[in-house]
């Protein structure tokens, strides 16, 4: 039998009282005032329309601020802890762990469930903070609604001031061709993997040598799975086709208010990065930490073409052209210096996973070559007696087997979708074999209980953070959140991406999910009026949960109800998955800025120090207020945000799962607080402190933000037919693979929206996608020289003619 242990920590807060008779007191006190409020309202409209309405027609038309917000928070009287039963005079917590609170019984977000944060001990004050527009309530005030309903001019990249010549004998022509290179396979082929013949395996007769790829699993079709998304009435129309024409209005224009804000972004990566990996969106400058091959670009082809701009997509094809993958340069390498080796995992999750997305909306060959080659260079990684990938690598040097060493959980089982599809699109079986491999000898070698490996009695089939793959043995903590995510994540993906042919997937989820529910997944109700199921943290396998949100973790919630409309046995994961995403999203409404910073520690409801202790006159000692930083209820929290996306992917999956509206508003009001501290001239920074006012900006914006965010959120506004979560598999990075049809592997490109044309290849040729088809002037820089695939980017020039020697 399982110990919930974990669930020890989690009383529900009627455990230790409850202040619900001073809430009623206070409602119904308050409906009364609201009824005399009505009638001074009645009253003072009729003298408006007597006397001011006259004076407003003759006087120059002015700007006039909205109308404060309704408030979102209760007063602050009502967060100091009501009288509360007496206790012992030294706290000590009850022995008896309570029964764990069902999922169902949770109550969901309620306005009470956002006490008013403070900072240094005074509350702030939302309404004057943000007298005209509040965020909070998804309000934009009329300086951003003017910029964003104004979307930059779409401009060429800039051509460079230099363009270095560089010589011959510095720069390597490209030497990658498709026909000798690439895979002699063909797409027809993928359906007959069972022919395919399998090259001879260095490992035989070594750890796990003679493994056999389960090759006729993978040649069946199997009934096709379950739908996931919510059966909306008209799914190509805003708001699937039940709404009235004015909340469809609504829902196109915040969708075009999103587009806009992303072209904002793009513009001014555009205009003052093209080529690197990132904008400083602050100081307009650039960084290269992902090899310099321009990451935001290859990270944002599929969101170019979901968002209909096909000219901006030619540009940004004709810099995927010129990629030199040999040629890694950057101010810092993802993970430390830069020594000419690439983050595997990273660029298999932003480059690689791009170009396949990018190939699967288009069609677009040229992005088929690229990712194939860029794959070949990544391959060495599995040149390890296990398998299973180094973390990082030098491109073209190929390794001897060696050991992986101790391997991040994340890095080491979340290459199975890109490959897949890479074997999916090119027939080419060898890719697939790779990551099947890999996840099955992490099954079988790493989740066998041997004592020292991390299998604990409420932890079961989770895997901790680090794993020995050549000793099976593996340490650290256990969670969803930050290097482990994905790997649990893929789990799901991959079952839904293989047409559920290979059990395995479904299994090892399923499995997951059980265990998660036992451990990891756990109940706070730290927060005054609120129960949040969170995904937290455990140090070891018999550690108790550390009540810690991490931003990291909240993709859960999606990953949970995408589980529950695909597996019968997990249906009742939809619920968690909502209130997951329930959580997350009140870690971002629930502050100042209304963003969500990078984790939140709760108290845990039986910490001692969970309230101040109070005297009363009678010499009694109670439980005071509740305490809290900023927020009651939270001990510590780490309050920058970086432009992550894992919450608007939670909300944006609840909504196409279930349909229901309201994951539509908390969206907005996201986004509304982002674009009001996070946006500049030319694009989105990260945020320092969401807890304090004014926000100070960090000039960083790393690639996902093009690549995810903004997608998510375009996604949770557009028609639910646009990237169907029925046709569509989302990798971590957000960039859409096209699903099995029909229970067949569906060819790249005939999805079915069309989102591409060959003869839009050439900028001069594509629509602008904004509904000015300006040409472009007949010498405008494309971004090369016009060479053949690879070679070189004008940033690689600058690179190398920096490194190169001085004559
Ligand atoms: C993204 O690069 C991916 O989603 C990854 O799996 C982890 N998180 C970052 C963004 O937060």
């Amino acid at each position: 039998m399982r110990e919930h242990r974990a669930a020890a920590h989690y009383l529900p807060l009627s455990r230790i009282g409850s202040s619900r008779l001073t809430h009623s007191a206070h409602r119904s006190a308050s409906s009364l005032d609201s009824r005399r409020g009505r009638a001074r309202l009645v009253l003072a409209t009729g003298l408006l329309a007597c006397f001011a309405l006259p004076l407003y027609l003759v006087l120059p038309k002015v700007w006039h601020s909205a109308p404060p917000p309704p408030s979102l928070t209760p007063p602050a009287d009502e967060w100091v802890g009501p009288p509360l039963p007496k206790l012992p005079e030294q706290y000590i917590p009850p022995d008896e762990p309570a029964p764990a609170v069902a999922v169902d019984k949770i109550q969901p977000l309620h306005h009470t469930a956002f006490p008013p944060p403070y900072a240094a001990d005074a509350h702030y004050n939302l309404s004057e903070i943000y007298p005209h527009a509040n965020p909070h309530a998804g309000q934009l005030s009329i300086g951003l609604l003017y910029m964003l309903e104004n979307p930059p001019v779409s401009r060429p990249p800039p051509r460079p001031a230099t363009a270095p010549p560089v010589p011959a004998d510095v720069w390597t022509p490209h030497a990658w061709d498709p026909q000798v290179d690439g895979s002699q396979s063909r797409f027809e082929d993928a359906a007959r993997p069972d022919k395919h013949v399998s090259p001879p395996d260095f490992r035989s007769g070594t750890l796990y040598g003679g493994w056999r790829p389960p090759a006729e699993q993978l040649a069946t079709p199997q009934a096709p799975l379950p739908r996931v998304q919510h059966a909306f009435p008209k799914p190509s129309l805003h708001g699937g086709g039940s709404v009235s024409a004015n909340r469809r209005e609504t829902i196109a224009w915040r969708q075009s208010m999103v587009r806009n804000a992303f072209l904002r972004s793009w513009e001014g990566y555009k205009r003052h990065a093209w080529g690197h990996d990132e904008l400083k969106p602050v100081s307009n400058g650039s960084a290269d930490p992902f090899n310099g091959w321009g990451a935001t670009i290859v990270d944002a082809l599929d969101t170019l073409l979901i968002m209909g701009l096909p000219r901006e997509y030619a540009h940004a094809r004709l810099h995927v052209r010129d990629i030199d993958f040999t040629l890694v340069k950057g101010g810092r390498s993802a993970y430390g210096g830069a020594d000419g080796r690439i983050p595997v995992f990273e660029t298999a999750i932003r480059y690689l996973g791009g170009l396949l997305s990018a190939h699967d909306l288009s069609g677009d060959q040229l992005m088929l070559h690229r990712a194939e080659e860029l794959a070949q260079l990544i391959l060495p990684a599995f040149d390890t007696w296990s398998g299973v990938p180094v973390g990082r690598l030098k491109p073209g040097a190929r390794q001897s087997p060696a050991s992986a060493g101790s391997v991040v959980l994340a890095e080491a089982g979340s290459m199975l979708l890109e490959f897949t599809r890479l074997y999916q699109a090119t027939g080419n079986r060898t890719y697939f074999d790779l990551v099947q491999r890999n996840a099955e000898w992490i099954a079988h070698n790493i989740s066998i209980p041997t004592g020292y490996t991390g299998r604990g009695p409420t932890t079961g089939s989770l895997l901790p953070m680090y794993i020995q793959p050549e000793n099976g043995r593996a340490y650290g903590s256990y969670s969803f959140g930050a290097m482990l995510d994905s790997y649990y994540e893929y789990l799901i993906k991959a079952h839904q991406q293989l047409g559920g042919r290979i059990k395995l997937y479904g299994k090892l989820y399923a499995q997951a999910a059980e265990d998660a529910h036992h451990s990891i997944l756990g109940q706070v109700s730290a927060v005054p009026n609120t129960t949040f199921l969170i995904p937290g943290l455990m140090r070891g396998p018999n550690a108790p949960l550390v009540p810690v949100l991490e931003h990291l973790a909240c993709f859960t919630g999606g990953m949970l109800g995408l589980g529950a409309r695909l597996l019968p046995s997990r249906k009742a994961d939809l619920r968690s998955g909502e209130r997951v995403s329930e959580a997350c999203y009140w870690s971002y409404n629930s502050t100042v800025s209304g963003l969500g910073g990078e984790d939140v520690h709760f108290y845990r409801d039986d910490d001692p120090d969970r309230q101040k202790l109070v005297t009363n006159n009678l010499g009694e000692t109670l439980r005071g207020p509740v305490n809290g930083h900023p927020i009651q209820g939270v001990r510590h929290s780490n309050q920058e945000y970086k432009g992550r996306p894992e919450t608007i992917e939670s909300v944006w999956y609840m909504y196409r799962l279930t349909g229901d509206p309201i994951w539509q508003e908390r969206g907005w009001q996201m986004f509304v607080s982002w674009v009001t501290h996070a946006m500049t001239p030319s694009g989105f920074a990260q945020v320092q402190n969401v807890n304090s006012w004014p926000t100070t900006r960090k000039d960083s914006m790393e690639s996902f933000v093009l690549a995810e965010t903004f997608k998510y959120y375009f996604l949770l506004f557009s028609p639910p037919s646009l990237v169907s979560l029925d046709e569509y598999v989302l990798t971590t990075e957000a960039h859409p693979l096209l699903l099995p049809r029909d229970g067949l592997w569906v060819r790249p490109g005939d999805g079915t929206t069309s989102f591409w044309r060959q003869e839009w290849a050439d900028p001069r040729f594509a629509p602008t996608g904004r509904g000015d088809d300006t040409p472009l002037p007949s010498d405008s820089y494309t971004g090369g020289e016009k060479g053949s695939a690879g070679g070189l980017t004008n940033v690689q020039k600058h690179a190398l003619m920096q490194d190169a020697p001085k004559h």
